[in-house]
């Protein structure tokens, strides 16, 4: 039986962004499920009857129903081990274990004031301290992890992992916040602007009409 991934808006559902580019990217098999988000009860209550979290994405497979986009990895990676969606050196797994945790738990700053929304026009904001520190802080782990375990392919780990799908939305963010990165953080940026699953994702994005008010306000 298919997988099926039920996920938000893709201009704005970052969270969604996540395990939708690491199912795609790693090849793995899926039909998609999207729920426009913030638009009232109805869709609410069929959010909360896939998941009583109240969240996307959750992935459906059978019997078996997995709510939150790092569990999501985990789990693909889990059922899918041909698909490498971890480096497969011990030590690189765990580095990209932490990295993705530290993303999942954390950059609240910049999640709050550079909210994803990739039909944003490109321009700067003002931004607090504590969101350019988020800023510096992952630029300072592309580049460790591009300069530490790069060698093999243009990913953080080389080959596309579960990491670069979790920072996949932080590289729409940069863009459209015009971020001014390092040249390493650039070129990484550039191989994940031109992922395929990257840039299948950004169109449909683009081609969404729902427009949510309340993320439109910078
Ligand atoms: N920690 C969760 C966060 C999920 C989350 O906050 N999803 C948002 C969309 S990006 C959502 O479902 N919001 C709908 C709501 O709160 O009603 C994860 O990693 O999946």
């Amino acid at each position: 039986m298919a997988l099926t991934l039920v996920i938000g808006n893709k201009n704005y559902s970052s969270w969604s962004m996540r395990p939708w580019m690491a199912l795609k990217a790693a090849g793995i098999a899926f039909d998609e499920i999207v729920i426009p988000l913030y638009t009232g009860d109805a869709d609410k209550q069929r959010i909360l009857d896939v998941t009583r979290s109240g969240k996307v994405p959750a992935l459906i497979d059978g019997d078996v129903t997995v709510w939150d986009s790092l569990a999501i990895i985990e789990y693909a990676a889990e059922r899918f081990p041909d698909a490498r969606l971890w480096p497969q050196n011990v030590a690189a797994r765990a580095h990209a274990r932490s990295i993705s945790a530290e993303m999942h738990s954390g950059f609240m700053a910049l999640r709050n004031e550079c909210g994803m929304n990739i039909h944003r026009p490109i321009r700067s904001k003002s931004l607090s301290d504590d969101a350019k520190a988020n800023i510096a802080r992952i630029q300072q782990i592309w580049t460790e992890c591009r300069a530490q375990h790069g060698g093999q392919g243009p990913y953080l780990f080389g080959s596309f992992s579960g990491a670069d799908a979790m920072f996949a939305p932080v590289v729409h963010r940069f863009r459209t916040y015009a971020i001014d990165v390092a040249p390493p953080v650039r070129a990484y940026m550039e191989t994940m602007l031109a992922n395929a699953a990257f840039q299948e994702w950004t169109s449909a994005a683009l081609a969404e009409a729902l427009v949510i008010e309340k993320f439109e306000v910078d």
